[in-house]
C-alpha cells in the first residue's frame, strides 16, 4: 500500500507546477487569472475592488503553500504546541501585511504598476477584520504575528463573528452604531474547512449511571450545534513559517441529531434550527464586563468546546497516553473569557476519557496559563450559577468539585479564616450566586501573568493579594508589546526605509533591539533633516484625510496632538477636552503679541464608546460641540483646531499614528493595566504626554523621563487625593472650564449636566480636578519643546530608538520560555 501511495504522491508532484513563482510576470498572470476565474470578472474590464480581490487571491495562494508546509512540518516534528485562546482579535487589513511578511511586496507593486494599478490604492479596498474591541484584541493580533515570525508552533483560536465591532457613525455629534457585516463581500483571507467540524452541546441534565461497574455522572445534553473551522493563515516575517488562526462559526448540526419533523410545521422547524447560527453572529461591543448574558456564555462555551475538541484530536493523532498531554500542549487563557476551558478539559478527561479525578486534575494543573488584563477587582467576570447550571449542568458540578477541594486544602493552610476563604472561593455567595472566573483561572493555572510591571505590583498587593500570598511562585508579568511589522513596516514605509538606511540593515524588523543603534545619530543633523521630512510627509497624509473627513484644512506647522483609544472615563478623554477648552479660553483672552507666541495645535481625538455607556457617549458629543466652537472662530484661526476622527479602527490607527507629533495617555494612575497604543506611537517617533501608569513606567525606564511629558498623581497618591479632593488653585482653572459647559457656552446644557457632575469635587473619582494643574504644565512643556524643532526631533529619534523593548517579539519570547515551555520549530526551505 505504501508503495502505491508513494507512486501517487510522485505523480501528483509531477503534475504540480512547482511552487508559485514571484517574478512580476508570473504575478501579473496570476492576478488576472484570479480576476477571470475566481472573481469571475472579465480581465478586460474590472475595477479597483475586483483587482483587490484578484490580487488577494493570488497572495492567498502563496500563503497556502507556506501554511501547508508549516503544518506538515509541525506534524512531523510533533513539538510542544501553544494554543492561544482568545474571544477577540483585531486583525485589521491583511493584504499589505501579508505581502510584506512574505517578502514579495516590491514584486507585487511592480507587477501591479505594469497593469496600471497601485498596490497602496488596492490595499485601501480592504475592510478591517474587527473581531474585537480594543487593546486586548489588538494585542492578540500582534502576538500572533510574533508567534509566526519567531517560528513557534502555535495556534490561535477564536470566534468568527459575522458582525464585527460596530461601525461608529457620527450624526450631529452623537455616536450611532451601525452593524459591521464584514463578510458581505467575501473574505479571501480565510479558508473554510467544511470537514473540520465538531458538535457542541448545551442544556440538558446530569444523571448517575453505572459505567464499567462504577458510578459516573453523565451529562445528557438537550441541544447540539455544529462548529465549523475557518482557518486564517498568519505568515511570519523572514521565515517560511505560517501559522493558523482558527475561528469557529456556528451552524445547525447535521450529523448528530438531524431531526425528522412530523409536526406539520416544517418551515418553522427549519427556521428554528437555523437559530443555531446566532451563537457566532455578533461580537459583544463592551470593552470588559459581559455580566450575566446567556448568549455571551453560550459563545464562550461554544468557542471553548470546539477548540478543546480540536486540540485533543490533534494530540490523540500522535499519542495515546494522556499523561503526555502536558509535554505536548500549553493552553493560554487570554483573560478570563475562555476560562470554561478548564472545566471542559476536566469533563472530557473524566467523563469521556475515563481518567479518575486526581489524574485529570494533575494534567489540567500543568497545561493552563492565564493572563489578566485588568486592574479593577470590580471589573472581573462573574457567571451567575443559575445560568451556568441550566446551560452547562455538568460543568457547574465540576467547578463546584474543584472549589470544594480547593477550599479543603485552603483550610488546612490558612485555618478557618472565613473572610479569607470566602474572598478566595471560586463561588461567590452574593445576592446573585456566581462563579468568579478569575478565581477559577488562578486556581487551575500554573502561571498567572500581568501585562506590565505596575500591573504586576497591583496584582500582588490588591487584585489577587490573597492568591499571591498563597502561591507567590505562580505570579509573573510579561510587559505587553506590539509588532513592528504592522506598526512601522506596513504603516510607515518611509520611516522604515530611513531606519534601515541608518542602521545599515533590515535586521531590526526581526530583531528590534537593534533600534537602539539610532541613539548615536540622534543629534546628527542629516538624520534629523531626513527624519523631519518623513514625519512631515506623514503629517501631510493625515491632514489630507482630515480634510476629506471634515472639510477642515489644518496647518502642517501645527503640533498634531492625538488621543485615540476606546472612550472610557478612566482614560480621561474628558481631561483632554477640558484642557482644550482651557487653551481656547486663554487664546481668546490674549493680546496680539502673546498670540504670536502660541504654538499652534491640531488636537485629534478618536475612539468608540460602548453602546450602553452613556457618559462615554456624552464625551464624544462634548468633543463635537467644542470643536464647532473652536474651528469656526476667526479669533482662533490656525492656533487651535479640534478634530474628532470617526470610526477609529486598526487601519485608521495606521494612518494617524505616523502623523502624530504628540500622543496622550491620560489614565488615572493605577487604572491602565498596560496600554499598548503608546508603544505604537513611540515606535513612530511620536512624543508621549502621559501619566505614570501601566507600561508608561517602563517606557520611562527605557527612554528617560526627559524624553516625554509626564504629569499627574502617582499611584500611591491616588487614595489620599480621592479622600481630600483637589486643591484650591487647581480648582479655579478647572472649575472655570467645567462652568463654561454647565452654563451652556457650548449648548446642550441639560445634556452635559450629568457629565459635569462626574467631575464635581466630591465625586471626581478619576481625579481630573486634582490632575488638571499638572496636566496643563505638561502641555506647556510640550509647547515649549516643540518650538525647538531640532531638540524635538532628537527626542523623537530617541523615542523610536528606545521602543525595542516594547515589541511583541520580546513579549512572546518571554512567554515561550518562562510560561509555555515551547521551542521554535522552523520550517525548512
Ligand atoms: I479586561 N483590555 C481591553 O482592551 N479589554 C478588556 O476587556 C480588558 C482589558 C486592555 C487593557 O485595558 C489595557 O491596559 C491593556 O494594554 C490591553 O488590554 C492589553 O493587555
Amino acid at each position: 500500500v505504501s508503495g502505491e501511495r508513494k507512486a501517487k504522491a510522485e505523480r501528483m508532484f509531477a503534475l504540480m507546477d512547482g511552487f508559485q513563482k514571484n517574478d512580476p510576470m508570473s504575478l501579473q498572470k496570476d492576478i488576472l487569472n484570479h480576476v477571470e476565474y475566481t472573481v469571475a470578472r472579465s480581465r478586460f474590464s474590472f475595477d479597483d475592488f475586483e483587482a483587490y480581490q484578484g490580487l488577494s487571491h493570488s497572495v492567498r495562494d502563496r500563503l497556502i503553500e507556506r501554511w501547508h508546509d508549516t503544518q506538515l512540518h509541525f506534524k512531523r516534528e510533533d513539538p510542544k504546541r501553544v494554543y492561544f485562546l482568545s474571544l477577540e482579535y483585531l486583525m485589521g487589513r491583511s493584504l499589505s501585511n501579508s505581502v510584506i511578511n512574505l517578502g514579495i511586496r516590491d514584486e507585487y507593486a511592480e507587477a501591479l504598476n505594469e497593469l496600471g494599478f497601485e498596490l497602496e490604492v488596492l490595499a485601501e479596498q480592504e475592510g478591517d477584520a474587527a473581531l474585537g474591541n480594543g487593546g486586548l484584541a489588538r494585542l492578540s493580533a500582534c502576538q500572533l504575528d510574533s508567534l509566526a515570525t519567531l517560528d513557534y508552533p502555535a495556534w490561535g483560536y477564536g470566534l468568527r463573528y459575522q458582525y464585527g465591532l460596530f461601525r461608529q457613525l457620527i450624526l450631529d455629534g452623537f455616536q450611532h452604531e451601525q452593524p459591521d457585516y464584514w463578510l458581505n463581500f467575501g473574505n479571501p483571507w480565510e479558508i473554510e474547512r467544511v470537514h473540520v467540524t465538531y458538535p457542541v452541546k448545551f442544556y440538558g441534565t446530569v444523571e448517575e449511571e453505572l459505567v464499567d461497574g462504577r458510578k459516573s455522572r453523565v451529562w445528557i445534553p438537550a441541544e447540539t450545534v455544529e462548529a465549523v473551522a475557518y482557518d486564517n493563515p498568519i505568515p511570519g516575517y523572514g521565515t517560511r513559517n505560517t501559522i493558523t488562526l482558527r475561528l469557529w462559526a456556528a451552524k445547525p448540526s447535521d450529523h448528530y441529531d438531524m431531526e425528522s419533523y412530523n409536526t406539520g410545521d416544517y418551515i418553522n422547524a427549519v427556521v428554528d434550527r437555523q437559530k443555531a447560527e446566532t451563537i457566532s453572529s455578533v461580537l459583544y461591543p463592551d470593552d470588559r464586563s459581559h455580566q450575566g448574558k446567556e448568549l455571551r456564555l453560550k459563545q464562550q462555551y461554544f468557542f471553548v468546546s470546539a477548540s478543546t475538541q480540536d486540540i485533543i484530536r490533534r494530540f490523540k493523532d500522535a499519542h495515546d497516553n494522556f499523561d503526555e498531554f502536558p509535554q505536548k500542549v500549553a493552553l493560554q487563557l487570554n483573560d478570563t473569557h475562555p476560562s470554561l476551558a478548564i472545566a471542559e478539559i476536566m469533563r472530557v478527561l473524566i467523563d469521556e476519557e475515563n481518567l479518575d479525578w486526581d489524574r485529570a486534575w494533575g494534567i489540567v494543573c500543568k497545561i493552563f496559563s492565564f493572563t489578566t488584563h485588568t486592574v479593577l477587582a470590580e471589573g472581573l467576570e462573574k457567571i451567575p450559577v443559575d445560568l451556568l447550571g441550566s446551560l452547562l449542568p455538568r460543568h457547574l458540578e465540576i467547578i463546584y468539585d474543584i472549589n470544594f477541594k480547593f477550599m479543603e486544602d485552603l483550610k488546612k493552610k490558612v485555618g478557618l479564616d472565613y473572610s479569607r476563604l470566602s474572598r478566595m472561593s471560586i463561588v461567590e455567595d452574593g445576592a446573585v450566586k456566581s462563579i468568579r472566573s478569575a478565581n477559577l483561572s488562578i486556581v487551575c493555572s500554573h502561571t498567572v501573568n500581568g501585562v506590565s510591571k505596575v500591573h504586576f505590583e497591583l496584582l500582588k498587593t490588591k487584585v489577587f493579594k490573597d492568591f499571591y500570598e498563597l502561591w507567590p511562585e505562580k505570579f509573573q508579568y510579561k510587559t505587553n508589546g506590539v509588532t513592528q511589522r504592522r506598526w512601522i513596516v506596513v504603516s510607515n514605509p518611509s520611516l522604515c526605509d530611513l531606519i534601515t538606511k541608518w542602521l545599515g540593515t533590515e535586521a531590526w524588523i526581526r530583531n528590534v533591539d537593534l533600534l537602539t543603534g539610532l541613539r548615536e545619530y540622534a543629534t546628527d543633523a542629516v538624520l534629523q533633516q531626513e527624519w523631519k521630512m518623513v514625519r512631515r510627509v506623514n503629517k501631510m497624509r493625515l491632514a489630507e484625510y482630515i480634510e476629506v473627513l471634515s472639510g477642515l484644512k489644518v496647518s502642517l506647522d501645527a503640533m498634531f496632538d492625538v488621543q485615540i483609544k476606546r472612550i472610557h472615563e478612566y482614560k480621561r478623554q474628558l481631561l483632554n477636552i477640558l484642557g482644550i477648552i482651557h487653551r481656547y479660553d486663554c487664546i481668546k483672552n490674549m493680546n496680539e503679541s502673546d498670540r504670536r507666541k502660541v504654538v499652534p495645535r491640531v488636537c485629534i481625538i478618536g475612539g468608540k464608546a460602548a453602546p450602553g455607556y452613556e457618559i462615554a457617549k456624552k464625551i464624544i458629543k462634548l468633543c463635537h460641540v467644542v470643536a464647532d466652537k473652536i474651528n469656526n472662530n476667526s479669533d482662533i484661526g490656525d492656533l487651535l483646531k479640534l478634530v474628532f476622527i470617526p470610526d477609529y479602527n486598526v487601519s485608521v490607527a495606521e494612518l494617524v499614528i505616523p502623523g502624530a507629533d504628540l500622543s496622550q495617555h491620560l489614565s488615572t494612575a493605577g487604572h491602565e493595566a498596560s496600554g499598548t497604543g503608546s508603544m505604537k506611537f513611540l515606535m513612530n517617533g511620536c512624543l508621549l504626554l502621559a501619566t505614570a501608569d501601566g507600561s508608561t513606567v517602563e517606557i520611562i525606564e527605557e527612554i528617560g523621563s526627559e524624553n516625554l511629558f509626564l504629569f499627574g498623581a502617582k499611584l500611591d497618591e491616588v487614595p489620599t487625593l480621592r479622600e481630600r479632593g483637589p486643591n484650591m488653585k487647581v480648582n479655579l482653572q478647572f472649575a472655570r472650564v467645567v462652568r463654561m459647559i454647565r452654563d451652556g457656552y457650548f449648548g446642550f446644557q441639560d445634556y452635559f449636566e450629568s457629565l459635569c457632575d462626574t467631575v464635581e469635587a466630591d465625586k471626581d473619582f478619576y481625579l481630573l480636578g486634582s490632575d488638571f494643574g499638572s496636566y496643563l504644565e505638561a502641555q506647556a512643556a510640550a509647547d515649549k519643546a516643540f518650538v525647538d524643532q531640532d531638540k524635538w526631533t532628537e527626542m523623537s529619534i530617541l523615542s523610536a530608538a528606545g521602543s525595542g523593548r516594547f515589541s511583541s517579539d520580546r513579549t512572546i519570547q518571554e512567554y515561550a520560555e518562562k510560561t509555555w515551555g515551547i521551542e521554535a520549530c522552523r520550517c525548512p526551505f
